[in-house]
């Protein structure tokens, strides 16, 4: 149990109008500059209720200095007769009753829901003051109100034969953070429902700036999509689409231009639908249904070839589907989602049968506009097809080579691969490094005839794809430096001819593909001893026949063995790591670039063509090769 009683004092039963106030926010989204606007647009709506319902053909909005606003029209003027259950004037029920805001009659499409709607007195409550003025029945009649309460009876003022609404507000600061319009944001907004509701006269006047502004579009949303696509190159005129019916109201227009955006504008009762919803699922769907069975009509779509997507029939699509219907469900974080379910069937069917209809007639028109969108499903396909080449290289690349005996290093910069030839001093590398930071990749034992060869044709596909692999980096163009996983890059091969090119080879390729890795000094050559010279228990290594010959000096010539080491399997693990491989004792040979050039160029020759020059390199380039084999 919570320590919590409750307190039956706690409780407020808000009624009302001071629920309003308490929390206005629940009734206008916020009590920012959005939630202010929304004063203006319910007004508006009201009036725009009575253009739909066809008495009304003119809306004025005027701005005043003082941070009030006016909204006339010329509909039918609110009801100010006595209302029967209420025993007051309808226009005072309407201006302070929560939810009396709507029609007393059905079959209008009355705007409700979403953030609009909430009625009328929703404004009266927010304002520091609301004046309203209605022509009807033969007269004006006045009334104000002050924070959602009546402080005057209405009173009826001079005759008139006209009709209308005139509604003045100053919102209160004391519930807004500001009570600033904003023209511009106000501006647009009379546009996008001059737009949607065609032929209505909407004015704008701001008293401050003197700015004025009229919109009137006898075009309705095809003149919204003109206006869309006004810097496009269009592919055709608007197609126009409208039915009514099963209580609702479709309007639909679409251009496509030479573009790859798409801008599809989607309204219910008015209100942008920014997050969507069935009228725009049914308007999708039917495009694409149509696109799909046209292009396999007129043939464009070949046999063999996929359906058109949705995402297809999106490029270049410049749209405006307005639906208006009786009772709106707004959905979604911002209630711009339109919920009922109804809507995308109607919809669907709708367009379906226009456009099919359409679209037999004006066979230019469905060929530009199929071709466009074809071109789009085969550019995407293209795109899927180089993505999954990319993707697949990318997974192959992230798969490390099966030889390769990686370290638990991650870092980098601490981390060493050797590049060993053949697989016995594999093993010996294997067993004889400190697995921490040293990786082992070994390469195949026997390189191919060399001069005979071309340097993939040498180092076999699979060898160079492990080294790039293993490495990292990439090659030629895709090479990244930063993707290196090996700092230390050592190879290690036999002091033998074979060795000898194995090294060439590298050189060569890491000169050729790889050259930022030579250039920033990653790559190195392990020095391996040639001899070890025993004595009883002295063991030593010579890297060089001078070495040998200064160790031998020194420890004495008598019951001395030396052991000559023709490759690097002949050293146990223990003995590699020693005389190779220990950081603390090894030597290594950091190569430049200038080696490697000369290695590419010693490989030039001996895949080149010429004999002569290639016998004699080779037979000069042997007396180098320490502990040649011959
Ligand atoms: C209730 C009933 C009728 C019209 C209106 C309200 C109405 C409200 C506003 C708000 C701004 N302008 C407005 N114009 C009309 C219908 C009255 C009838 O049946 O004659």
């Amino acid at each position: 149990m919570s320590n919590n009683t409750y307190n039956a004092k706690s409780i407020t039963v808000l009624e009302g109008l001071e629920a309003v106030r308490k929390r206005p926010a629940m009734y206008i989204g916020s009590t920012g500059e959005r939630g202010l606007h929304h004063l203006v647009y319910e007004v508006v709506d009201n009036s725009i209720d009575e253009a739909l319902a066809g008495y009304c053909s003119c809306i004025n909005v005027i701005i005043h200095s003082d941070n009030s606003i006016t909204v006339i029209d010329n509909g039918r003027g609110i009801p100010v007769d006595i209302h029967p259950k209420e025993g007051r004037p309808a226009l005072e029920v309407v201006m302070t009753t929560l939810h009396a805001g709507g029609k007393f009659e059905s079959g209008t499409y009355r705007v409700s829901g979403g953030l609009h709607g909430v009625g009328i007195s929703v404004v009266c409550a927010l304002s520091e003051w609301l004046e309203v003025e209605v022509k009807r029945d033969g007269y004006v009649w006045k009334q104000r109100y002050e924070r959602g309460k009546k402080v005057t009876e209405l009173e009826r003022g001079e005759p008139t034969e006209e009709t209308g609404t005139k509604i003045r507000f100053k919102p209160d600061a004391v519930i807004f953070n500001t009570i600033e319009w904003n023209y511009d944001t106000i501006s647009q907004r009379l546009k996008e429902l001059a737009y949607l509701n065609k032929g209505l006269l909407i004015t704008l006047k701001d008293e401050n700036s003197g700015k004025e502004e009229e919109f009137i579009f006898e075009g309705g949303i095809v003149a919204f999509v003109e206006n869309l696509n006004k810097n496009k190159k269009v592919l055709h005129s608007p197609i126009y689409i409208s039915k009514e019916s099963e209580g609702m109201s479709l309007e639909v227009c679409i251009q496509y231009n030479e573009g790859y955006t798409e801008n599809v504008l989607s309204f219910a009762n008015n209100i942008n639908t920014i997050e969507g919803g069935t009228h725009l699922i049914g308007f999708r769907s039917s495009l694409t249904k149509v696109f799909n069975e046209q292009a396999r009509i007129l043939k464009l779509l070949k046999e063999n070839e996929a359906n058109l997507e949705g995402e297809d029939i999106r490029e270049g699509l410049t749209a405006v589907v307005s639906i208006k219907l009786t009772n709106p469900e707004f959905e979604g974080q911002t209630k711009t989602k339109l919920g009922n379910p109804e809507v995308r069937t109607f919809v669907e069917s709708a367009i379906s049968e226009r456009l099919s209809e359409y679209f037999a007639k004006e066979k230019d028109t469905a060929r530009t506009i199929l071709q466009k969108v074809i071109t789009a499903a085969r550019a995407r396909e293209a795109a899927r097809k180089a993505r999954e080449a990319v993707r697949k290289v990318a997974s192959e690349s992230i798969m490390l080579p099966g030889k390769l005996a990686d370290c638990q290093e991650k870092d980098p910069r601490k981390s060493e691969l050797y590049i060993v030839e053949g697989p016995s001093a594999g093993g010996s590398a294997k067993q004889g490094r400190d697995r921490r930071f040293q990786a082992i990749l070994p390469l195949r034992g026997k390189i191919l005839n060399v001069e005979k060869s071309t340097l993939a044709r040498s180092l076999s596909s699979e060898e160079i794809l492990a080294i790039i692999t293993a490495l990292g980096t990439g090659i030629g163009d895709s090479f990244d430096l930063s993707k290196l996983r090996y700092h230390y890059v050592i190879i290690m091969t036999d002091a033998d001819i074979d060795g000898a090119h194995l090294r060439t080879l590298l050189l060569t390729f890491f000169y050729r593909y790889m050259r930022p890795l030579i250039e920033n000094g990653h790559i190195y050559i392990a020095q391996p001893p040639l001899y070890l010279v025993r004595k009883g228990n002295i063991e030593r290594y010579a890297y060089n026949d001078q070495e040998l010959k200064s160790i031998i000096s020194e420890i004495g010539e008598d019951n001395i063995v030396v052991q000559r080491y023709k490759g690097l399997g002949e050293m146990n693990p223990e003995q590699l790591w020693q005389t190779t491989m220990n950081p603390e004792t090894r030597i290594m040979l950091k190569v430049t670039l200038e080696d490697a050039e000369r290695a590419e160029a010693l490989f030039t020759l001996l895949m080149g063509e010429e004999v002569e020059p290639r016998r004699k390199f080779i037979e000069e380039h042997a007396l180098h090769v320490r502990n040649l084999d011959i």
